[in-house]
């Protein structure tokens, strides 16, 4: 067995357990997004230095509803929209349309409730700024070096502080979907110097082919790793409860 590093703060990040990205009633719903909850809550079970769950949290005139469109170009899941930078016009960058999802306070938007919810230590919402997708819990797309948690960006959220208050090292992310918001918070994660770890079992994607295997290989070129609940990152956290 392999001991866990020295100076060793893990912190764990659920993104987006939330009903819209669930079968059965979703409406954004990511294929067997349900099955991750066995190994979410077993790592919940662990003694991270913190938990933390992301919520989707949009606004109903939200950016990136395919509703909010005109037609013909208005079709979720295929149509995409430009986003504009709300100070300075001339940066901007294409983004796809979805179904209206996690609208803030609606059925759709809560956690899973078969999650251990007791055991997340704090919640932090996203997409809140209707100008903007946010796939990342850090930040907007708009953001640039230096990730430090007081650089400036559109949108940012409290989790680069709270992170960097609690001295967290090292940041295990599960959720959904593997594809969008747990890509793009494991990228994060890593550029704003986090050792960053996706636990496999805990994840599922929009696109479970394609999709899937598009996410790894940038999350891999951005220093992310791909980890197992079998593999000796997690046993360092088992083993923190025998010692
Ligand atoms: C997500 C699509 C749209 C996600 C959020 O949580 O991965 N995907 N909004
Ligand atoms: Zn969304």
């Amino acid at each position: 067995m392999s001991q866990a590093p020295q100076n060793f703060k893990p912190a764990l990040l659920v993104v987006d357990v939330q009903e819209d990205f669930c079968p059965p009633n979703g409406s954004l719903a990511v294929p067997n997004g349900r099955d991750i909850v066995p190994t979410v809550n077993e790592l919940l079970s662990l003694p991270f230095a913190i938990k933390v769950a992301t919520r989707d949290w949009h606004p109903r005139d939200h950016i990136s509803f395919a509703s909010n469109h005109a037609g013909p170009e208005n079709i979720a899941y295929v149509s995409k929209t430009i986003i504009i930078h709300p100070f300075d016009p001339s940066r901007t960058y294409e983004t796809l349309l979805w179904p209206p999802h996690c609208i803030q306070d609606t059925p759709g938007a809560q956690l899973l409730s078969e999650l251990h919810r007791n055991r997340i230590d704090m919640i932090i919402d996203k997409g809140k700024d209707s100008r903007l997708e946010m796939y990342s819990s850090f930040t907007d797309p708009f953001h640039e070096a230096p990730f430090t948690s007081d650089s400036t960006s559109v949108s940012t959220s409290e989790l680069p502080r709270l992170l960097q208050e609690k001295g967290i090292t090292h940041v295990y992310i599960v959720g959904l979907a593997q594809d969008y918001c747990v890509r793009a918070s494991a990228i994060d994660s890593a550029r704003f110097g986090y050792t960053t770890f996706v636990v496999k079992e805990g994840t599922m994607a929009v696109d479970p082919v394609e999709g899937w295997k598009e996410a790894e290989r940038s999350m891999l070129e951005a220093g992310v790793r791909i980890v197992g609940m079998e593999g000796m990152e997690v046993a360092w956290l088992r083993e923190m409860l025998h010692t």
